[in-house]
């Protein structure tokens, strides 16, 4: 139980000490994070986890229900008012209705609660009546993690190493160019604040498109409904300290001061200091297929995302968790029925290699932390394949632009995954060994057996690892 979080957030110090002591007398919350890029399957994960722990035919390895301990799994009304539901029923429905369909894109923090009961194991089995865990999902971008960095910088500072950092990158000649008209020290007006921030966010939106992963403040791209209000007008201008007041650099110093405190400190404060257990999710095979500098900004942005996994680096961090922690974190490789099984110890290799210096970071911190590869809604079924007199494993699944069925041999992932990571750092602009396939499925039309959720691979495991101890 953590005091000291009542400095920098009231409510979630207040939250964690209630339930401290409910943990131990009553039903007990448990709040899991799930993260992850863009497009890197948070939706899809959270809503077959969900109906996989409510009809748990395919959990085999989730101790709990394999021993046959969860008596019942229901979804109830979620603690916060204030954050949107996961819109489970819909999302469920994209996915195993009769015309398959990917769920659409969501960019905004929401939340569930689903709710186990659960018999004790072991000794306690006779002596106890079942518990209910109620497990708080929340459904977070990992874009908005990114901007843990700005707190750290002042307008100026954060303006300098923007422009540094974009000055030769093509994707930001047109708001350079805007930029370069405008006098900061000039009286502040608003047209052309508005025009400077547009052309900004489009610089950020091209820029995340080509692959570059530094494309702060994350709330640009993803404003939800503060699109167009004072905290997301502003963009990075040279350093002009004599700017008086009335300014337009100081007015961009006000909003960029403002977004700190009203966007990105509220995020923390109220969704991130109260995560007990993280999944962040990657679609490492993506950027693998896309090439070596891909992998090599995926890298990079692991790193910066799970820096704030280590808060000993950011004051106020470090201020509002006090001696909380995360205590588990799952590094998760999805989309993993694009790959014959037999490709999966490499490509759980692939997620470990890319996250080794952000999990060592996390350890360290005092998280226990584990990575695989899962599905968490297989598309494909396996088969092998003779190709010139060898055999290939491959896949076959429903094409997603076709509707056509068809078979795939992605390439084989090294057993080493320096082999890729080395020439990622080293900037090879191609891989040299084997060519990556980039492909996507269709869901298939499911026909699901009574009491068994969505097939998948391995989402068992992982659930094993996030929540079993509190089952
Ligand atoms: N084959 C396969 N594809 C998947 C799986 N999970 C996700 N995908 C693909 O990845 C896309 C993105 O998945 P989402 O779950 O929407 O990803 P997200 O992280 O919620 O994306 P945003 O909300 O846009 O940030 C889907 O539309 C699918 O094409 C999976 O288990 N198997
Ligand atoms: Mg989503």
């Amino acid at each position: 139980m953590v005091i000291t979080s009542l400095a920098d957030g009231v409510i979630s110090g207040v939250e964690s000490a209630a339930s401290g002591l409910s943990s131990a007398l009553f039903d007990r919350p448990l709040r899991l994070g799930v993260t992850g890029l863009a497009r890197s399957g948070k939706t899809v994960f959270i809503t077959s986890l969900v109906a996989n722990l409510m009809d748990r035919g395919r959990m085999l390895q989730l101790n709990a229900a394999r021993e046959g301990r969860i008596e019942a799994a229901f979804l109830q009304p979620q603690p916060d008012d204030t954050v949107p539901r996961f819109d489970y029923e819909n999302h469920l429905a994209a996915l195993t209705g009769p015309s398959p369909h990917w769920p659409d894109s969501t960019r905004a923090v929401s939340e569930l609660r689903l709710s186990l009961k659960v018999r004790p194991a072991g000794l306690l089995a006779g002596l106890q009546g079942p518990r209910t865990l109620h497990l708080d999902i929340v459904d977070y971008p990992g874009e908005w993690l990114l901007d843990l960095a700005l707190l750290d910088k002042t307008y100026a500072e954060w303006s300098a190493d923007v422009l540094a950092r974009i000055a030769s990158r093509p994707q930001a000649a047109r708001f350079l160019a805007e930029q370069s008209k405008v006098v900061p020290a000039g009286t502040h007006d608003e047209p052309q604040a508005q025009a400077l921030a547009a052309a900004f966010t489009d610089y950020l939106a091209s820029a995340r498109a080509a692959g570059f992963y530094d494309c702060t403040p994350g709330r640009f791209l993803l404003p939800g409904d503060l699109e167009g209000s004072p905290v997301l007008t502003f963009a990075p201008l040279p350093q002009d300290g004599s700017a008086p007041r009335g300014s337009l650099w100081r007015e961009m110093d006000r909003r960029y001061e403002a977004y700190k405190s009203k966007v990105v400190k509220p995020f923390f404060r109220d969704h991130f200091a109260r995560i007990d257990r993280q999944v962040v999710l990657v679609d490492a095979l993506s950027a693998i297929h896309s090439g070596p500098q891909a992998v090599e900004d995926l890298r990079h942005a692991m790193t910066d995302i799970l820096s704030a996994f280590k808060p000993g680096r950011n004051h106020f961090l470090t201020r509002l968790l006090g001696g909380k922690r995360v205590e588990k974190i799952l590094f998760a490789a999805t989309k993993a029925d694009h790959l014959h099984h037999a490709q999966h110890p490499q490509m759980t290799a692939v997620i470990e290699a890319l996250t080794r210096e952000a999990q060592d970071r996390a350890r360290f911190a005092g998280a226990e932390t584990a990575a695989l590869a899962l599905a968490s809604l297989r598309t494909t079924t396996e088969e092998m394949r003779s190709h010139n007199g060898t055999e290939l494993p491959c896949v076959r699944g429903t094409l997603l632009e076709t509707g056509k069925q068809a078979a795939f041999y992605p390439g084989a992932l090294p057993e080493d995954p320096a082999q890729l990571l080395t020439p990622a750092r080293q900037g090879a602009e191609r891989w040299l060994e084997g060519d990556y396939q980039a492909m996507a499925f269709a869901p298939a039309p499911l026909t699901l057996k009574h009491g068994s959720g969505p097939p998948h691979i391995r989402l068992d495991r992982a659930a094993d690892f996030l929540i079993g101890d509190a089952l």
